[in-house]
């Protein structure tokens, strides 16, 4: 979602701020808008569109200045314009760049406008920006005028704000919205995403809940609510900017799709190597709180829902222990019973996602043994949170659509399951075979994603389509809901995933010669009996796309589609399955002419409710 970027320096620092919304592009936005402090005073510019129409703008304004915000907005209240984009002013020297939502924004802006504020946007933002400009003048400072301010405001926001008064800092706060501090050298930056960043600094600090920031370009100062200095852990990124780079790709997706087998090598390098050393990878505490694990709590949202249900077949079938998996976004607001021994996971690419996070907030009611954040950004709000943790190392994800980020969160989930597995039973042996079986994988997904010609071949056929069914069976429904999932985000062809047992209960309805059905069908115990469900499709004339291994037995024949997958060991299929479903997504994606990589009303890193 939307994206801030602030920089105070002894340069001018207006490319830092355009270079890292342009960083920040990749996540959605409708608009833009940058604020620069310099003699003058003042200098705003915003545009409708995109962050290049803004970086003209801005040079044929010659807008440069030592501090500067800077935000990529998408829009929540207040259509998208140039009127509504943020910096948002009050009076012509205080600017401010708001993610978020404020919830009492209405009550608020008739206080402003009895006061005699006159509002120039739509945006809930506005009143923030008056009410700064308000403290101000009682106050004096503009750090104590923001610490002010947000006491009046519920909701989320992360704030940044510059007055022409004070041209030396700016001053900035989080509460619901992810934000943090760069440290670089003789100058300071704040941005939504620490990526936003990586050109100027691999130096960050993390801000918790409710912290403000002073942001001077030799001085960083971070406060508590009640305005108490407070120290965070500075946290230090080896990964390099050309990693948010898309190279000899044509997009994000495709590159993070052939990046998986690498993604998954770090991910399991070091953390695989013996049965007993599983657990390590989660995190000092994990062997104690594994110990006391009797069931487990899993809840996510959108693609690592997904692998939470994956998941969710390997720890009854392999580990034996009880596990349930929820959407986030249900889970947070339903009364439900706690087991006794409940080890509660969540799992996240970004480890922002607001209905996750509030999750794992509400938890600190009720008696998990622990909890564990699957995540792929340290340092994040979940990783913070949580007393566990597993790092998937897929590197930068850019694409809104997830790809390497669930294959590394599979690869993390399966440890999970024979780290509790051990202590429930399940022998060295089949550990160490299962582990073999892991250490195939960056091979495996290689040889997966090596059939990108022939998927492309076979996208054509769905191209002019509506509508689409996936199907699997057993752990390979989730992987059918996944692939249904993909092709919806990124090529806006409807598509629903059916248990293939299901079939007849209501969706064979809908089959026709109009309706392209999607099976995964790798050769497992659950094959004949997906066969048979696939006849029951042939019956009612509709087409077939079968992904299935040599072993399966499925010959090609009229409206019969097969593509022959590697053999792969039954444990992790699901797993390389998943790499010809998001192919196949991507080929008819890009011969539809779509944003593959900013799919239209969709946003990365889903930070607002
Ligand atoms: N609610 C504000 C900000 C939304 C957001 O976080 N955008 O980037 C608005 O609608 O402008």
């Amino acid at each position: 979602m939307c994206g801030i970027v602030g920089a105070v320096a002894h340069r001018n620092v207006s490319n830092i701020l355009i270079t890292g919304l342009k960083r920040l592009e990749y996540r959605g936005y409708d608009s833009a808008g940058v604020a620069l402090l310099n003699k003058d005073g003042l200098q705003r510019v915003r545009r409708q569109g995109k962050v290049a129409a803004l970086e003209q703008a801005a040079r044929e304004a010659g807008a440069t200045g030592f501090t500067g915000i800077a935000h990529t907005r998408w829009a929540t209240h207040g259509r998208p314009s140039e009127e509504n984009a943020h910096p948002h002013m009050s009076g012509n020297g205080l600017a401010l760049v708001h993610n978020g939502i404020i919830e009492n924004f209405q009550e608020l802006k008739e206080e402003l406008e009895q006061d005699g504020y006159r509002f120039e946007s739509e945006t809930d933002t506005e009143v923030v920006v008056h009410l700064v400009h308000q403290e101000l003048e009682k106050r004096g400072d503009l750090f104590s005028a923001l610490q002010h301010t947000v006491k009046r405001l519920h909701g989320a926001y992360a704030l940044a704000v510059i007055h022409e008064s004070e041209p030396d800092h700016l001053v900035a706060v989080r509460s619901g919205s992810p934000l943090v501090v760069g440290l670089g050298i003789d100058e300071n930056y704040v941005a939504s995403d620490h990526l936003a960043l990586l050109p100027v600094t691999n130096r960050f600090l993390f801000l918790d809940e409710g912290d403000l920031v002073d942001v001077r370009a030799d001085q960083v100062t971070v406060t508590d609510v009640n305005g108490e200095p407070v120290s965070r852990k500075e946290h230090q990124f080896d990964s390099t900017h050309e990693d948010a780079e898309k190279g000899e790709y044509r997009h994000y997706m495709q590159k993070e799709i052939f990046e998986q087998p690498a993604a998954i090598q770090r991910t399991l390098e070091g953390r695989i190597d013996s049965p007993q050393a599983v657990s390590e990878a989660f995190g000092e505490q994990a062997a104690a709180i594994f110990d006391r694990v009797k069931s487990v709590q899993i809840v996510a949202c959108g693609t690592s829902y997904h692998a939470g249900m994956v998941a969710r077949y390997w720890m009854e079938a392999l580990a034996g222990i009880p596990c349930q998996v929820e959407v986030a976004s249900e889970f947070r607001y339903r009364q439900h019973v706690v087991p006794e021994g409940t080890l509660f996971v969540t799992i996240s690419q970004s480890g922002e996602t607001a209905d996750t996070l509030a999750a794992l907030r509400d938890t600190h009611t009720s008696e998990y043994v622990g909890r564990l954040a699957v995540c792929n950004v340290d340092g994040s709000s979940l990783v913070r949170e949580s007393e566990l943790t597993f790092l998937t190392k897929a590197g930068p994800e850019i694409g809104v659509a997830s790809t390497k980020a669930f294959t590394t969160q599979l690869a993390g989930l399966l440890m999970l399951v024979l780290a509790l597995g051990r202590r429930k039973g399940l022998t060295d042996e089949r550990i160490e075979s299962v582990l073999d079986e892991l250490r195939q994988l960056p091979n495996l997904l290689e040889q997966a994603a090596s059939l990108d010609t022939p998927i492309r071949e076979l996208s054509r056929a769905f191209v002019e389509k509506n509508h689409t069914l996936f199907l699997g069976r057993g752990v390979h429904f989730p992987v059918a809901m996944e692939g249904a999932l993909k092709l919806k985000e990124i090529s806006y062809i409807h598509a629903e995933a059916y248990p293939a047992g299901e079939l007849k209960h209501g969706p064979l309805a809908l089959v026709d010669k109009e309706m392209p059905v999607v099976a995964v069908a790798p050769n497992d115990e659950l094959l004949e009996k997906l066969k048979s469900n696939l006849q029951e499709v042939r019956a009612r004339g509709g087409e077939l796309y079968l992904f299935a291994d040599k072993k399966a037995k499925v010959t090609a024949g009229e409206g019969i589609h097969v593509l022959t997958m590697p053999a792969v060991p039954e444990i992790i299929a699901p797993i390389v399955y998943t790499v010809p479903l998001q192919l196949l997504s991507y080929h008819v994606a890009v011969l539809r002419g779509t944003d593959v990589d900013q799919p239209r009303n969709l946003a990365k890193s889903v930070t607002v409710e």
